[in-house]
């Protein structure tokens, strides 16, 4: 079954669902792979440098005929050379997250670029709605790395609620089952990151992957809310001084304390000093598998729940 919304034709994709596109961990070769699988592949550019995030664009391109996007981090410093680089690639979809993108939104949609910013509130929603977003991505707080304050399941029927545009619902999601209630709640298609770290394709070190798989219901924890960027990730000894200094309000110290350490886990495998930043998901992460695999079957499960609940409904009075 292929379950198309506007959300596919938009981005002439086969199945509504978007990688996540995560810092130091969703590079060209994950991208392909998913979008290979007729989801929609992200490059995570976080602090790349402009020249290795042009490399990974044309990786991409020489591994996939299909459409792709890039993730841009707004906080990152060189953003204006990051946003110049999209525009010469004419990179086909760019997501945007951690801050507002509507500085750039004109010069981006006059290229064609089809623009889809991570909104954690329907305020945001509705402005980048009016200044031309393609399509709103809603992201819980359930989610891993950088959140906002509200859950999945109350975010997406509020901004479905709040604007006209296709709406993608992310945080939490990671099977069928959590495609299935995103459609309930009204979105038309999800993004999915922490069940990518853990596809084949992903070049995150071992190590990592396995914290992830091996993760329960509560090993995830929020740091850093004293900084004004909250961030979850998995419970570990970087974690636990982050926490220290949240009580101690010392939010200078977290920032000096938390520089370099993504990339200290995603690459090097660092799993007690390493910025574990992954989702409440991780705890529905059971395995490393192709991400073809994890496309195919979230999309299998989810039609298997639709289905049968529309089983479970009868007629009045039957
Ligand atoms: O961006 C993310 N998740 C991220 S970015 C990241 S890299 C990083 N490293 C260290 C510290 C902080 C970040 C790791 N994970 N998700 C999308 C997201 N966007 N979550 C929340 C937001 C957001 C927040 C505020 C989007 C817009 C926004 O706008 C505020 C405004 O200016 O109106």
């Amino acid at each position: 079954m292929a379950l198309r919304t506007r959300l596919t034709q938009l981005l002439g994709i086969e199945h509504p669902i978007l990688q996540g596109g995560m810092a130091w961990t969703a590079t060209a070769e994950l991208a392909a792979a998913v979008s290979n699988a007729g989801g929609l592949g992200i490059i995570g550019a976080g602090h790349m440098p402009t020249d290795l995030l042009r490399e990974q664009i044309v990786n991409a391109k020489a591994a996939t005929d299909r459409p792709f996007g890039v993730n841009l981090m707004l906080m990152t410093p060189h953003i204006d050379e990051l946003v110049q680089l999209v525009l010469d690639e004419h990179v086909p979809v760019v997501t945007t997250g951690a801050g507002n993108p509507g500085k750039y939104m004109d010069a981006l949609k006059a290229v064609g670029i089809k623009v889809l910013p991570i909104a954690p509130s329907t305020a945001l929603a509705k402005r980048l709605e009016s200044i031309g977003a393609d399509a709103i991505i809603g992201e819980g707080m359930e989610a891993g790395g950088h959140i906002g304050e509200l859950t999945t399941l109350v975010l997406t029927p509020q901004l479905v609620d709040a604007v006209q545009i296709p709406v993608v619902a992310a945080g939490g999601i990671a099977d069928g089952r959590g495609v299935a209630a995103a459609f309930a709640l009204g979105a038309e298609g999800v993004q999915v990151g922490t069940r990518f770290m853990c596809a084949e394709e992903c070049v995150i070190h071992p190590s990592i992957k396995e914290q992830v798989v091996k993760a329960k219901d509560r090993d995830t924890v929020v740091t850093g809310r004293s900084t004004g960027h909250p961030v979850r990730v998995l419970k570990n000894k970087l974690s636990r001084q982050i926490m220290e200094l949240d009580r101690e309000n010392k939010p200078d110290e977290i920032e000096e304390l938390g520089a370099g350490k993504l990339a200290l886990a995603m690459r090097q495998g660092d799993t007690e000093m390493g910025s574990l930043m992954a989702g409440q998901s991780s705890a529905l992460v059971c395995r490393i598998e192709p991400a073809a695999d994890i496309v195919n079957e979230m999309m299998r499960d989810a039609e298997a729940v639709m289905r049968r609940l529309v089983g479970q409904c009868s007629e009045a009075g039957a």
